[in-house]
């Protein structure tokens, strides 16, 4: 009896030593992991959110100084848009699209590639209503985890079929692009850009590195309103790296995550990708619904590539889904019926063009009020640039330290790399915002 007393009593302590053992492994197993360095944009939300100030402002995106106890806190760090009261926006397209949706359609799965119906829209979009390769079926496309999840799978397709390329990243962008092209194991290199002093585009070295890079090289180009720097090529300069990109036989990927944001318009927005395709590029394209649709969190996007032939576009195709499938199997349904109601509804389609356009013109509407407030101020340095740039972000030219001053003297959050969302700026904040720069601008 004793005996079978202490087989069972040691049976029974068995699995809690199991446990013991497993969980000190455990420990020991994962006590290399040092936490992850914070994100440069959403690392901002969370020191915000940490700020215990009510007079804290998030401008990285921004946010508002917190003056009326009814005030809520609003996140501007990253590129988020907020109407005139700093509130999150829905627009009534997507809220109209989703009402049809509710109570009336399944939620099964999509398949691999997504949904055909809002490829088919988006590759209208970015490539032309009528446009002959839509007709001819040489693009390869897939519904993608938003801008994010398509620029990663062309990254990691890059790597599977082009197992030597390197891509081309300019200098600045957005600093996901980096992280993006390194986890798919992809080397980089720069481009120049940005000339800081102009604060305008460094076209003369821009065209060089296009030049000296070796011929048919990969490059990520921002198709409109680029991120951090809100400064675009014009049109004829769009028309010169084409044409020197034929010349050298270089690889377009256009990442095209603002498209409408720029002018407005999602037609002129598609300008440069359009110039390509005149020029009988092979190109391809990364697109979002977050910014001008609002569809932040669905994470609906789509990835194309033109290719050759239907042929071609078909394996392409089948390989871009057969990346997908071991990492998300398929992509989410929500966000793609959205997107293919508004689209496919000339009507809601049109209400949704309006509604990018009233965002856009939001937008540069406060570029002016930026401007004009600091000017009244009597800030004595030039802030043309604030007008001049276009899209959701201002480069501000600030350097870490007075982005530093303005956390820290103002409560206003933004990168460090002086980025401000413009899309956070309201007319209730606006005024609190220029103070604040003007202060930490002054020459002493
Ligand atoms: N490409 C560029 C150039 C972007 O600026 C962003 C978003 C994306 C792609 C990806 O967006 P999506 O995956 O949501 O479609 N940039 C934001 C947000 C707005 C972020 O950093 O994730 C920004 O604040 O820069």
């Amino acid at each position: 009896m004793a005996a079978l007393s202490r087989t069972v009593s040691s049976l029974s302590r068995r699995p809690q030593l199991q446990g013991l053992q497993s969980a000190r492994q455990m420990s020991s197993l994962f006590g290399h992991v040092e936490p992850a360095p914070k994100d440069p944009i959403l690392g901002v939300t969370e020191a915000f959110l940490a700020d215990q100030s009510p007079d804290k402002v998030n401008v990285g995106g921004v946010r508002l100084p917190l003056r009326t106890p009814s005030s809520i806190p609003r996140s501007l760090a990253a590129g988020a848009y907020r109407d005139d009261n700093g509130k999150p926006l829905v627009l009534q397209c997507v809220r109209e699209a989703e009402r049809r949706i509710a109570g009336n359609l399944n939620m099964e799965y999509l398949p691999m590639g997504g949904s055909i119906t809002m490829i088919e829209q988006s590759l209208k979009l970015a490539y032309g209503e009528d446009s002959e390769f839509i007709k001819d079926k040489k693009i390869a496309a897939v519904q993608a985890l938003s801008g994010t999840g398509a620029c990663r799978l062309f990254a990691d397709f890059q790597k599977r079929f082009l197992p030597d390329s390197q891509i081309y990243i300019p200098t600045p962008t957005w600093s996901n692009h980096h992280n993006i092209w390194r986890d798919a194991n992809v080397p980089q290199n720069k481009f120049t850009y940005y000339h800081p002093e102009s604060r305008g585009l460094d076209f003369s070295g821009l065209m060089s590195d296009i030049k000296n890079a070796p011929d048919g090289s990969f490059f990520m180009l921002h198709a409109c309103a680029h991120n951090p720097t809100g400064v675009d090529p014009t049109e004829e300069q769009w028309r010169e790296i084409s044409h020197l990109f034929k010349a050298k036989k270089h690889f377009p990927f256009f990442d095209m995550a603002y498209q409408g944001f720029a002018s407005g318009d999602p037609e002129r927005d598609a300008k440069a990708i359009r110039i390509f395709l005149e020029d009988g590029h092979q190109i391809g394209c990364a697109q979002s619904y977050a910014k001008n649709m609002g569809l932040y969190g669905q994470r609906v996007g789509c990835l194309s590539i033109l290719c050759d032939d239907e042929k071609q576009a078909v394996a392409v195709k089948s390989q871009l889904q057969q990346l997908a499938r071991p990492m998300y199997s398929n992509p989410p349904v929500h966000g793609a019926l959205v997107v293919s109601i508004i689209l496919n509804d000339p009507e809601l389609k049109n209400l949704w063009l309006q509604e990018v356009k009233g965002m856009a013109d939001r937008i540069i509407g406060m570029r002016t009020a930026l401007k004009e407030n600091l000017e009244k101020l009597g800030s004595p340095l030039s802030w043309e640039h604030i007008t001049n740039q276009i899209g959701m972000f201002c480069y501000s030219g600030m350097t870490p330290e007075q982005v530093d001053r303005l956390t820290n003297e103002f409560h206003i959050y933004m990168t460090r790399n002086g980025r401000i969302s413009m899309a956070g700026v309201t007319s209730g904040n606006v005024g609190y915002l220029a103070n604040a720069i003007h202060e930490v601008t002054k020459p002493k």
